[in-house]
């Protein structure tokens, strides 16, 4: 017997064909929505009805919750499945399905509300018993309660929105003397993003490890969990690659967090799938963060050593069903590695680059599973996420598996946009990744992003150096054996003009004061200005504040010297490239060389 007749999917992309996929095998008819921007995206034939969700935003089509229970209804579903993102914690949404006899598969309301606020959260995880890194369980109020907790726990602090999550309007604090900026900054945040300034403040941990158990419960009582993920490696707080389980835990340590997970879920009365985010430090101190009350997007490699659907449990669960198993038989096999294939251009800083996807082959084979919800010919669009897949890989041993990895990702082909293609194969087979070490810093480095662009070319083209060259490769039969030539011609002369308008943009557009510009490295919002003209200023000091994809990003000076021709206010827009200012270096006189920057401090 299907657990419900008709289920409607609240999403898009990858996660509405997984979670379509899962209501397929139960016998479940599914429903999806769509926005006017997705009329042709996949999730929709995957479907057994579809409804368009537009007009209005098509951003915010996904967000309209009013649109989507009137949907539910008109279609005759039984439940809701909101999968990540858009209305999967919003405790609100979650009441108004139940209030209109519509079944939520997810937590109770009441537990989202209890993990939605950080400060909250912290308090009652303390309470229940289950450690949380230290530091308050109040909201900061002033720069001096900072630097007097400074005193009390040790430099550096970490300051966190309440409202936040996930590491958004996290800031350090390294000393005293940046109390006051960092609060200001973090405040600032809040309020754009969440619309509440409130903070709190735990101690900073040191080349922290990203370590989350998963967790399911039942509406019986009973709670277990289902190992850890280690999720280190992130940018800019946004994970990259997922393992499990993680290399720095062994079955004592798993036991240990595995009881701190349920107690936590149990703690908050909870229901469905969950995941307990906590930090685990040098010294193996195991900290909570904070809950995902939702399904997450690395979900995928905890069903592949424990062989179990993970959405299908949701549903049973939301069904009234039982758990089906207890902690005793839950079985972790092997291991599993999840990459992001995100449509980003690593030599521009991890740009989201929408487009059309116009060649697109997936990998296969033994242990290669992956989520995507595109096809050759699908559009990327500005206004979503940019991932495009996920590629997960399941092996007998973390070795295997990385390998397995990198076999996958050389078959993965996709063409029309930049990708983490390149990426993910320069970090799987960097040393330090090989190590099973937090690679923190690497990720960002220089060095990978070079060894990623090589990387991103198709095998056997040559990498920078010599003559400018265009590739192509052609399949050839030399006395009965095959061979794959790469013809090496010079390319048209009119790739030298494009490639030099290129550089000349993301140089400031300006030839003579190109070396002078500062540049804004991406599209936003001006959200503070901290020179004026005439200003000296250091090199890495901060030129200003531009609020992009709802985080905060510093500008800085890329040299010594002193500002002029400052191009931009607060609250107002700046593009990719756009000059921001220019820091010229002034002619120095030898014996006058120390005080030259001196209004700079
Ligand atoms: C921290 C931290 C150090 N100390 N909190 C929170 C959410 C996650 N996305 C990043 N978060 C961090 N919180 C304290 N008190 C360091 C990070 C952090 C991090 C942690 C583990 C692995 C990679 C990381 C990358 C950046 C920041």
């Amino acid at each position: 017997m299907a657990p419900f007749s008709k289920v409607l999917v609240a999403n898009r992309g990858e996660i509405a064909i997984r979670i379509l996929r899962t209501l397929r095998e139960l016998g479940c008819s599914g429903v999806a929505v769509y926005s006017e921007a997705d009329r042709g995206a996949l999730h929709v034939s995957f479907a057994d009805e579809a409804y368009a969700i537009g007009p209005g935003l098509p951003a915010e089509s996904y967000l309209n919750a009013e649109r989507i229970l009137e949907t539910a209804r008109r279609a005759g579903a039984q439940a809701i499945h909101p999968g990540y993102g858009f209305l999967a914690e919003n405790a609100e949404f979650a009441r108004a399905c139940e209030g209109a006899g519509i079944v939520w598969i997810g937590p109770p309301p009441e537990a989202i509300e209890a993990m939605g606020s950080k400060i909250a959260a912290r308090e009652r995880m303390r309470a229940a018993g289950v450690p949380i890194v230290p530091g308050t369980t109040e909201p900061l109020e002033s720069a001096e309660r900072l630097v007097a907790m400074g005193e009390e726990l040790g430099w550096p602090l970490a300051i966190k929105a309440s409202a936040g999550g996930g590491g958004k309007g996290l800031k350090v604090v390294r000393s005293p003397e940046e109390a006051e900026r960092a609060l200001e900054s973090a405040r600032r945040e809040g309020e754009a993003y969440f619309a509440d300034a409130t903070v709190y403040i735990e101690r900073y941990l040191e080349d922290p490890r990203h370590v989350e158990v998963q967790v399911l419960a039942d509406a019986h009582g009973n709670v277990v969990h289902l190992g850890e993920r280690d999720c280190t490696i992130q940018r800019r707080h946004q994970k990259l690659v997922e393992e499990t389980p993680s290399p720095a835990v062994d079955a004592p340590l798993r036991e240990r967090i595995g009881r701190i997970a349920v107690d936590a879920a149990r703690a908050v009365g909870y229901r469905s799938a969950g995941t307990i985010e906590g930090l685990l430090s040098r010294e193996g101190e195991y900290f909570f963060l904070e809950m995902n009350t939702r399904i997450q997007v690395e979900h995928t490699v905890t069903e592949l050593v424990t062989g179990l659907d993970l959405v299908r449990e949701q549903v049973l669960i939301a069904a009234g069903e039982p758990l089906g198993f207890g902690q005793a038989d839950v079985r972790l096999s092997g291991h599993a590695i999840e990459c992001r294939i995100n449509a980003e251009d690593v030599a521009a800083g991890f740009l989201p680059s929408p487009g059309t996807i116009t060649a697109y082959r997936e990998p296969g084979g033994a242990g290669v599973r992956v989520d995507s919800g595109v096809a050759a010919g699908s559009e990327i669009s500005p206004l979503y996420d940019p991932m495009i897949a996920k590629l997960c890989v399941h092996g007998t041993d973390r070795e295997h598996a990385r390998r397995r990895m990198l076999r996958a990702l050389d078959e993965f082909v996709i063409e029309g946009t930049p990708t983490l293609l390149g990426f993910h194969r320069a970090l799987l087979s960097h040393p330090c990744f090989v190590e099973g070490e937090t690679c923190h810093g690497l990720v960002e480095s220089e060095l990978l992003a070079r060894r990623a662009a090589e990387l991103e070319r198709p095998v056997g083209a040559p990498a920078a150096a010599g003559p400018p060259l265009d590739s192509r490769r052609k399949e050839v039969e030399l006395d009965g054996r095959r061979f794959t030539l790469t013809l090496l011609e010079p390319e048209a002369p009119w790739l030298e003009l494009a490639r030099a308008r290129r550089e000349r943009v993301l140089r400031g557009g300006r030839a003579g004061a190109a070396a002078d510009a500062v540049v804004s490295p991406m599209q936003g919002t001006v959200l503070a200005v901290e020179v004026r003209d005439g200003d000296g200023v250091r090199a890495g000091q901060v030129v200003c504040v531009v609020e992009a994809m709802k985080m905060e990003n510093e500008v800085h000076a890329h040299r010594d010297g002193v500002v002029s021709g400052l191009a931009v206010r607060v609250g107002e827009p700046v593009t990719t490239g756009q000059v921001i200012c220019l820091v010229a270096q002034e002619p120095v006189e030898p014996s006058a060389s120390s005080s030259a920057l001196g209004r700079s401090g």
